[in-house]
């Protein structure tokens, strides 16, 4: 625990801490409180012999995770956690904590992951967890700050809206006065409007609903995306900068993260080496199709299977170029010497999809006839193509998944323990 020392006299250095009751041992001669707070553990050491009545009282009487005031003197002690003690002359209990709890924060006692997400706020009071969520807010700073010294301009996008922007099937239909609205699948019709009323380069970093039937271990309904749209870029132009971000967002934590890195128990924590190979779509299915021994063809999508067989033979980030238009959202622009492919990519980890993105349509004409093409009707989308028709400029953007980036580089296993309070098919609370 880093702890303010308050006074200092030549010989004994005082200090206040707030923190949690983490563990509570009695020796006989002396009782040891283990207190927690969001920078570590301190042990504070009672000897009974000397100790006052009050502070004896309250050590034999705390619950653990209560919170609690400590007054004392600092010293070294080679074998407590930090190599210092504090001798209190108070401890005082600002928050009692009820018992049993619902959670043994200190892990003695095992607790599976529904157990965890329904008593998160204990949860998340363990370092393990509390780490995850350091190195996510440095990873959102991170990009936050390399995007904005990029000249990128930050904004906000609705989330309630009139259109599915990403297809209709995983959309969530809210009560929207007399209108039909839904909850927005991503920021694409926006960030592309953005580059209509020319800003050129825009971000956001925001809430997606997707209404996934599925519960896996790498989807939520509510996710966070980083998204990014640029003028006068085209796919590999955002492709660098993409890689570029990813190296950063570990380069930072590298740097700035070590304690929560090391809890993580994170020993080989490398940052991925710039530039990430391209592979062909083409290539990327016949890896597959060799390591599956499936039926996967040209054409389909890349599934969970394929996904993880490819990962397996790249063993690290990669992009997968050169997909075919029809697999493609309308918006991607098709090659100009052969419009069956388009100018789109995904950002692969080896274990999953980290990102997709793409040269957009910015003609309008081609944009209507592939929304068409794709059984969607203009009409609807009549306030995202006005634009097309007023001096669109060229352009190309990304969106990635800030959950997966974090389950990744954090190798965790399930995309919930990125989220400090997920929702899935069965949870919406807490
Ligand atoms: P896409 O649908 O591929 O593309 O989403 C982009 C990235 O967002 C993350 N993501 C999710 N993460 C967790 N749970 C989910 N249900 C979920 N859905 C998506 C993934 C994914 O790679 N408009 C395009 C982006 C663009 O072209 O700019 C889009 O939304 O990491």
């Amino acid at each position: 625990m880093r702890i303010p020392i308050r006074e200092v006299t030549p010989s004994t250095p005082r200090a206040e801490v707030y923190g949690w009751v983490h563990e509570i041992r009695d020796l006989g001669g002396l009782a040891f409180l283990l207190v927690r707070d969001r920078t570590g553990i301190i042990q504070v050491t009672v000897p009974k012999k000397g100790a006052s009545e009050e502070v004896l009282t309250t050590v034999k009487e705390v619950s653990r995770e209560s919170l609690v005031r400590v007054k004392g003197v600092v010293k070294a002690m080679a074998k407590a956690p930090g190599g210092r003690e504090i001798v209190p002359d108070l401890i005082e209990v600002v928050g009692a904590a009820a018992s049993p709890l619902p959670l043994d924060v200190a892990e003695k006692v095992p607790a599976d992951l529904d157990t965890r997400l329904d008593a998160r706020f204990l949860d998340a009071r363990r370092p393990r967890v509390s780490a995850v969520f350091q190195i996510r807010s440095a990873i959102l700073l991170a990009v936050q700050n390399y995007l904005s010294a990029e000249g990128f301009l930050q904004v906000t996008t609705p989330k309630v809206v009139a259109a599915a922007t990403e297809g209709g099937t995983e959309l969530f239909p809210i009560a929207y006065f007399e209108k039909e609205a839904f909850l927005n699948q991503s920021p694409q019709l926006y960030k592309q409007m953005l580059m209509g009323a020319g800003f050129e380069r825009v971000f956001e970093i925001g809430p997606i609903f997707r209404a996934e039937e599925h519960n896996t271990t790498k989807h939520l309904n509510e996710a966070t995306s980083i998204d990014v749209e640029a003028s006068f870029m085209d796919h590999a132009g955002v492709m660098h900068l993409l890689e570029d971000i990813i190296a950063t967002s570990y380069q930072t934590v590298a740097a700035t993260c070590a304690d929560q890195v090391a809890n993580l128990g994170l020993t080989d924590f490398d940052v991925p080496k710039t530039p990430f190979p391209r592979l062909p779509y083409t290539e990327a299915i016949e890896i597959a199709a060799r390591r599956t021994g499936g039926d996967i063809k040209y054409g389909d999508d890349i599934g969970t299977a394929a996904e993880r067989a490819i990962g397996e033979e790249m063993r690290e980030h990669y992009f997968i170029t050169e997909w075919p238009t029809a697999i493609k959202p309308y918006y991607a622009m098709p090659c100009e010497d052969d419009p069956a492919v388009c100018q789109a990519f995904d950002l692969m980890h080896p274990r999953m999809e980290l990102s997709s993105g793409s040269r957009r349509v910015h003609i309008y004409d081609v944009l209507l006839k592939q929304m068409r093409a794709k059984g969607l009707s203009a009409e609807s989308f009549s306030f995202y193509l006005t634009p097309f028709r007023y001096g669109m400029p060229p352009h190309a953007g990304w969106g990635l998944g800030a959950e997966r980036l974090v389950m990744t580089m954090c190798d965790l296993s399930n995309i919930r323990e990125a989220v400090l309070f997920p929702r899935d098919r069965h949870r919406l609370v807490p």
